[in-house]
């Protein structure tokens, strides 16, 4: 069984929102066209408390792309973004809705990020995507969305630890590249750890004979 997970498609990620990835917004449509060739399809949010502490205004005097240590972990800070409830962590407005099979929700505790859709940063904390898709009998999953070098790339690590079979659809996502080359890196890290790198039209080939 074939899985595809759309990571993190919400208003704070396109342009215009308060964490924007530049072109973004280019991969709703192809969102919605690879969604036709699965049976199953799932879906991560970013949902953090109004004090989480990934967001730079959490500690005073402290920058959007600084980098600090929380509880212990490596965080990198960020504009406040994905706010439980308000209109920038909702999912991009023309991403097709109707055939997503469930939404995982992370980044709910303000004490410890969660780029992966799996688990939190310090692998403690499970959103449940991984027993949902067991329990389906899934075995590959494809992975798109925003953004390649953090919350892609951090679901794809942990989809292969959990012993999936990993495609990331390579032109169905867009990396922030806080640091030039970025995205580029997040690629060769998950290919390096397995991931199977394609890009949208083959993916049609493959699934839709
Ligand atoms: C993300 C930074 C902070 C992501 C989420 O979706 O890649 N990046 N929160
Ligand atoms: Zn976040």
């Amino acid at each position: 069984m074939k899985a595809l997970i759309l990571v993190d498609l919400q208003n704070d990620f396109l342009p215009g929102g308060a964490l924007p990835v530049p072109d973004g917004n280019a991969i709703i449509p192809l969102a919605n066209q690879m969604q036709g060739a699965f049976k199953l399809v799932v879906a991560t949010q970013d949902w953090h408390p109004a004090n989480h502490g990934s967001f730079a205004a959490s500690h005073p005097g402290k920058q959007p792309g600084e980098l600090i240590q929380l509880k212990k972990l490596p965080q990198t800070l960020w504009p406040v973004h994905c706010v439980q409830h308000t209109r920038g962590a909702e999912l991009a407005p023309n991403l097709m809705l109707n055939r997503l099979n469930k939404v995982f929700k992370k980044g709910t505790n303000a004490d410890i990020d969660s780029y992966s859709g799996f688990f939190d940063n310090g692998h403690h904390q499970d959103t449940g995507l991984g027993g949902f898709l067991k329990e389906k009998k899934v075995t590959d999953v494809y992975l798109l969305g925003l953004a390649t070098d953090y919350c892609v790339k951090h679901t794809a690590l942990d989809a292969l630890a959990l012993g999936f079979k990993v495609y990331l659809i390579e032109d169905a996502c867009r990396g922030v590249n806080l640091k030039p080359g970025d995205a580029e890196n997040a690629i060769k890290e998950m290919k390096q750890a397995g991931a199977v790198v394609l890009n949208s039209r083959a993916v049609l080939h493959q699934l839709i004979k």
